[in-house]
């Protein structure tokens, strides 16, 4: 318990305040906590209502937190993914639920402007703001690859983010390096948690996350001063506890040893599982397989036909080749209940072909997948993932599966 902080940031309004000052519809505010509901449908106390009315009426009334955003090396995308709902009042919404004190690429000022707001913010807020960084800081060579206003970023990152209450690195980059650190890694590039180690950080990593969790662990922080329990690597339980495979649409396809084996023949038309073609889903802790992105049914990778590269995981993304194949380690037994097969009528997608495919291949396959994915030879042939691919081999080290431990 870190203590409910922002009530005494008097100058700040609730979010009923500023919502009604704005002319923010109540619609629009319902449909915002429906897509909080989902993202965190347990393990987060704001969100842990009956209906989206009582979120509601829970965040109506907390003040809106202070957040101050940093850019270090990145691709904004972690920005342009909580600006990018499918409805644009949505993400006017976004803007008023939170108070964003700074932020590089939406602020209107710059230069000397900027940097004086960036300043009058951490004096006004000090150790009451919640730092939101994007982007891997670069350490080699005394951080010389990366300057703002003539410091370089490492110093603008000990300033900022040892001021604020709480510090949360979105996306993979600001988690454990991202892209900027994948081999050769000219520029030493590091998470916020490699130079911040006892700061209470919360990593968010995905190449971009989904942004519901960003708002949710801000605004459950506003809310009860408190942060979400975190797994072993600082990610939130409520968004990291389950691995992609668990739940994939593609499972029945999976157990039914139904793959596609190169992109665009008749298997991935039909929407066959991706795990020939290097999905990382079995090894890769994310919520994408239920929560899908810009509040659209199926606008995640594996939803429109491309392998998961395992982005959430320092161990995989960047490092091992998107097309090796993982190795299954757990999990080899099917979930217990199938997602519902919806095939719209009158058109044939991939998907929906691949829906329906769900059916047909876990009856059809059960007498024989059973044989195959209980099987107890660890180097059976038949299993998947039980043996390395012929070309390329398996992962070494990378593909073990993530410890979950307590925070
Ligand atoms: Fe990294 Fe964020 Fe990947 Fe990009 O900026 S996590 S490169 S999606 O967007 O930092
Ligand atoms: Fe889905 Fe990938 Fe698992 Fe296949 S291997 S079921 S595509 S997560
Ligand atoms: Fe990333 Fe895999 Fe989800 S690539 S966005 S964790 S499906």
């Amino acid at each position: 318990m870190i203590g409910s902080l922002f009530n005494s940031a008097s100058a700040l309004e609730t979010v009923d305040e500023r919502l009604m000052r704005c002319g923010i519809s109540r619609r629009s505010f319902l449909q915002f906590c429906s897509s909080l509901m989902i993202a965190a449908p347990f393990g987060l106390g704001i969100t842990d209502k009956k209906t989206p009315e009582e979120v509601a009426a829970a965040l109506g009334k907390v003040v809106r937190p202070p957040v101050i955003w940093l850019h270090f090396q990145d691709c904004t995308g972690c920005t342009e993914t909580l600006l990018r709902p499918s409805h644009p009042d949505l993400g006017d919404l976004i803007l008023n639920v939170i108070s964003l004190e700074y932020h590089e690429t939406l602020m209107a000022g710059s230069g000397r402007q900027a940097e004086e707001a960036l300043a009058q913010a951490v004096a006004k807020y000090s150790g009451k703001y919640v730092c939101v960084v994007e982007g891997s800081i670069p350490t080699r060579d005394n951080g010389i690859y990366m300057k703002l206003a003539g410091r370089p970023a490492t110093e603008v990152l000990g300033d900022v983010a040892g001021k604020a209450a709480a510090v949360i690195a979105i996306g993979s980059c600001a988690a454990w390096g991202g892209i900027p650190s994948a081999d050769p890694d000219p520029t030493g590039a590091v998470g916020v948690v490699d130079l911040l180690p006892n700061k209470a950080i919360v990593n968010l990593p995905g190449c971009p996350p989904n942004p519901y969790t960003l708002l949710g662990v801000v605004l459950q922080f506003a809310d009860s001063g408190t942060l979400p329990e975190l797994d072993d690597q600082k990610r939130p339980k409520f968004a990291y506890d389950r691995d992609i495979h668990e739940h994939c649409p593609r499972r029945a396809h999976f157990d039914a040893g139904r793959f596609v084996k190169q992109f665009g023949d008749a298997g991935h038309r039909e929407g066959w599982c991706l795990y020939e073609m290097g999905c990382k889903g079995p090894d890769t802790h994310a919520g994408c397989s239920t929560r899908h992105f810009n509040e659209i049914p199926d606008v995640w990778p594996i939803g429109i036909g491309a392998p998961c590269i395992g982005c959430t995981e320092k161990s995989i993304a960047f490092r091992v080749p998107m097309f090796k194949v993982v190795q299954i380690h757990t999990r080899a037994t099917p979930p217990e209940a199938y997602p519902p097969i919806n095939a719209p009528q009158g058109t044939i997608s991939p998907l929906a072909t691949g829906l329906v495919g769900l059916g047909a291949g876990a009856l059809a396959g059960a007498g024989y997948v059973a044989s195959r994915k209980f099987s107890a030879n660890p180097c059976d042939e038949s299993v998947p993932g039980s043996h390395p691919p012929a070309e390329g081999g398996s992962i070494e080290g990378g593909s073990e599966k993530t410890p979950k431990s307590q925070p």
